[in-house]
């Protein structure tokens, strides 16, 4: 297959300003012609054809100024048509069968509606067209179908007429005034009931809001309803951002490749991230609606308004936004706990993906499918690369920044470097250097060293950016950092510093300090590095207990463990030191228990323990089963040691009653925190504990928290609530994915095999991917379970990938990466995984998992 290089670009030759399509719609059959507006591009090299992109279509019928044409040939799946003159009107038909689409792309059937995905190139599969994101068109769209089976018609824009058809048929016809890339093309076609609302923007326009969803759903959209509304004003006051359109539709579908898309004035969204009650939704699945709302709504300017010259820009409208949604969470929640739970995400998925085969940069040079990389790196990387320059400037200049980028990209189809200058003309940052965050793949490392002189406090810092695949060298990072010091005796901090790191070496001078300070660095997490610090364990547990900054605080507390964990995985730890480091982590979390000025979110966060992922990033090579036994061992050793407080913690929590207000549902992160430690310092209590809370629970967090403490252990309390939660809520499909999750991701001794019996299950299929990710998703993210000694959990996720590939290659290609660590790996089981990947590499695959493989392999 092709390899696309991002040096390769060049303007398509023909502009298309508008294009009229028509839709008659059937679920087996739906037949569409598509007229394109075309003119020679000025700007572009002459060409005697017009190349239209198809994807497993054909033309029926090919039109030029309504003569037929007969010289048009195909070229793989594109369709080349000659042209002579500097404008013309082409008119190509094709017929489509949604309900045979299983990939989810293009215009397909999700339980007996129609709906599409075109980004990024299921357009293709729809019509023949320049399906590439710097051509931008206004689309009229005509659609028409029977009307008991389709009465409700939507697409991007206004309605402009709507009425009878022939017969039992009627038709919509939908105009959207604002030019957009094919990628942001949707239609919707069926049985829909609307939550509907409005919002007059901040210049007094009135815009009509409607979440459509399936009948029996309408009550569980209050809370995505609000989302929109609170998302709308929030962009309006930090961003200066209006909506466009009189009308902004979300649809929820059940059978959906990923979280939600943002087409212009019809956003497509996953259910999961739409319906939501206290009966059925937990309170992180309440926090994912509102970012996902937030996150698709504010593309309508950074990625609708503003869209990407090509794929290779593609975390100039992801990195963007997801800094934008992160930064409406924190305005609407706690602001440190959400910071916290992004670095967890950004760690525990980018870094990882940073430090292996996938590797790349944010904004990529190559790919060879482009569904692989909407990854991480793109979004997760990307929005922290954005929030470097937002950190350097301050927030008055990054709006000043953004303003303009919105400002003079308008309309356009923009690069990352067009982002940057903005950046640099708007907020005056210098960004010379910076560039190397868009160019250089891999986390770089910070090593941080602290030297008392007399009076004088020396920071010595240094840097390594890592080799990755295809950039074995590598040049220093301008890094920002946040940093303190903090006086030992006093515990008084000096001012908060803000120093970029870029050179390889770096030394800055702190006067008055009599004695050895206490370094706080990259507070805020104020870049997305690694840092390793000479900090004593004493200096790490005074910083755990006073540092101001929460996020330093809880850093400080995570360094502590992953120190002991590291020291005792790789055999470093003597009976006297386990011990010393057990007590010291053992008084911090007593502390945070105690500690009457954190609320229980906070708390929670606190309590956490790095997850194995992280550990096992900390490691050149990984032996996960005894990641697996150490962290388990230590929490065990804590449930015992805390058990008192932690029932305690239980109790208060317990008595808080439910509310969406943030006190309780810091209550019950706490709460699910406490069974979680006592599960394996006392099983049995906790048991007890968990089956109680089970049945007494009136919301499903508290109900969840409690059957995923169940799930891990035996006895038959488990089998009880597992079977009454299956009874519950059967026929609901997004909380009997729960079901399947929680069993996937338990801790249970014979996960591997619960996990080959569902896949069995009557409610099992391949063909919905909430379904697929619920049960293999959480597998490949368990650790003990999917890494087991003999390589069975290996072999479950490439036969997995197998099976799938034929039917949906987008989401298999996602259980790849899983597979793709074995160099990381310990050898045995390093062996073993390379053997999956191997077998797979040898099976006729999708472009998607067959690049994912050989990178893997590579
Ligand atoms: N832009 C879409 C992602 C499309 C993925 C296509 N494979 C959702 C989002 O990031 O908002
Ligand atoms: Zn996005």
């Amino acid at each position: 297959p092709a390899l696309f290089r991002r040096k390769d670009y060049r303007p398509f030759p023909w502009l298309v300003p508008e294009v009229a399509m028509d839709f008659a719609l059937g679920l087996e059959r739906t037949d569409v012609t598509t007229v394109l507006r075309v003119a020679r591009n000025p700007a572009a090299e002459h060409a005697d054809t017009i190349r239209l992109n198809g994807d497993e279509i054909e033309p029926a019928g090919v039109w030029v100024d309504d003569e037929p044409a007969s010289d048009w040939r195909m070229d793989g799946g594109d369709l080349i048509i000659p042209l002579s003159g500097d404008a013309h009107d082409i008119r190509v038909d094709t017929v489509v069968a949604p309900s045979a689409n299983t990939k989810l792309m293009g215009l397909y059937a999700s339980d007996g509606m129609l709906c599409t995905q075109c980004e990024s190139e299921g357009f293709r599969r729809i019509t023949f067209f320049p399906d590439r994101p710097d051509v931008l068109s206004t689309y009229r769209v005509r659609m028409a179908g029977p009307k008991a089976q389709f009465p409700v018609l939507l697409c991007n824009g206004n309605l402009e007429a709507e009425g009878a058809g022939e017969g039992d048929h009627h038709f919509a016809e939908w105009h959207d005034p604002w030019p957009k890339p094919s990628y942001l093309f949707a239609l919707v076609a069926g049985q829909l009931v609307a939550n509907s609302d409005s919002f007059t923007t901040m210049s007094g326009r009135e815009v009509a809001l409607n979440i459509w969803v399936r009948d029996g759903d309408l009550p569980r959209t209050g809370h995505a309803m609000e989302s929109l509304k609170k998302s709308m004003r929030w962009d309006e006051e930090v961003f200066g951002r209006e909506y466009d359109l009189d009308l902004f539709n979300v649809v929820a579908v059940s059978d959906f490749n990923m979280g939600a898309m943002e087409n212009k004035g019809l956003n497509v969204f996953n259910t999961k991230y739409v319906l939501a009650d206290e009966d059925t939704a937990t309170d992180g699945d309440f926090d994912g609606i509102e970012g996902v709302i937030a996150h698709e709504y504010f593309h309508n300017w950074s990625g609708n308004r503003v869209t990407c010259r090509d794929w290779f820009q593609l975390s100039l409208k992801e990195g963007f936004t997801v800094l934008r949604d992160q930064l409406f969470s924190q305005d609407m929640g706690s602001a440190p706990v959400k910071r916290i739970e992004d670095v967890r995400v950004l760690r525990g998925v980018q870094f990882p993906e940073d430090s292996g085969p996938l590797a790349h940069p944010i904004r990529p040079d190559s790919y060879k499918e482009i569904s692989n990389f909407y990854t991480s790196t793109i979004y997760n990387k990307g929005a922290e690369v954005i929030r470097m320059m937002r950190t350097m400037a301050g927030e008055q200049r990054f709006r000043q920044g953004t303003d303009l980028y919105f400002e003079r990209h308008d309309g356009e189809a923009a690069t990352c470097e067009d982002f940057v200058r903005a950046m640099e003309d708007g907020a005056g940052l210098d960004l010379g250097q910076f560039r190397l965050w868009y160019e250089q793949a891999g986390t770089p490392r910070v090593i941080a060293r602290l030297e008392h002189d007399g009076t004088t406090a020396k920071v010595h810092l240094s840097q390594e950016v890592p080799a990755t695949p295809g950039q074995p060298h590598k040049r220093p990072m301008p890094i920002p950092l946040k940093l303190a010091l903090f006086d030992r005796d006093t515990y008084e901090r000096g001012e908060e510093q803000l120093v970029v790191l870029d050179e390889a070496q770096k030394t800055i001078a702190f006067g008055g300090f009599a004695e050895t300070p206490v370094l706080s660095i990259n507070r805020g997490f104020s870049a997305p590095v690694t840092i390793a610090r000479e900090a004593s364990r004493d200096d790490l547990v005074f910083l755990a207990a006073r540092d101001d900054d929460p996020f330093a605080r809880y850093e400080a507390l995570q360094e502590l463990v992953v120190r002991q964990l590291k020291d005792a995985v790789e055999g470093k730890l003597d009976s006297e030191a386990r011990d010393k480091g057990e007590l010291a982590i053992g008084d911090a979390l007593s502390a945070v228990l105690a500690d009457g000025n954190l609320d229980d979110s906070m708390r929670g966060e606190l309590l956490l323990l790095p997850s194995e992922g992280y550990i096992a990033e900390t490691l050149a090579v990984a032996d996960p089963a005894r990641i697996h036994a150490e962290r388990r061992g230590l929490r065990a050793v804590l449930g015992r040691m805390l058990e008192a407080e932690f029932v305690a913690l239980h109790d208060r929590a317990s008595a808080v009653p439910f509310s969406l207000d943030a006190e309780a549902r810091g209550a019950r992160k706490v709460k699910a925190q406490a069974l979680v430690y006592l599960a394996d310092g006392n099983p049995e209590r906790s048991a007890e504990m968990a089956f109680a809370q089970y049945q007494g629970a009136d919301n499903m967090t508290d109900r969840q928290s409690a059957l995923m403490v169940l799930t891990g252990l035996d006895g038959v309390e488990r089998t009880n609530a597992l079977i009454d939660f299956y009874n519950r809520y059967q026929g609901n499909a997004l909380v009997i994915d729960k079901w399947f999750a929680l069993q996937a991701s338990s801790m249970h001794p014979h996960c591997l095999e619960h996990v080959k019996a569902l896949a069995g299950h009557r409610d099992f299929t391949l063909k919905n991917p909430n379904r697929v990710r619920s049960l293999y998703m959480a597998f490949a993210a368990n650790p003990h379970a999917f890494h087991a000694a003999d390589g069975e959990g290996y072999r479950m996720i490439a036969n997995l990938i197998l099976a799938l590939d034929p039917i949906n290659p987008q989401t298999a290609s996602r259980f790849v990466p899983p597979l793709g660590r074995w160099r990381r790996i310990e050898p045995g089981r390093s062996a073993l995984m390379r053997e999956q990947l191997e077998r797979l590499a040898a099976a006729d695959l999708s472009r998607d998992t067959a690049e994912q493989v050989s990178r893997s392999l590579g």
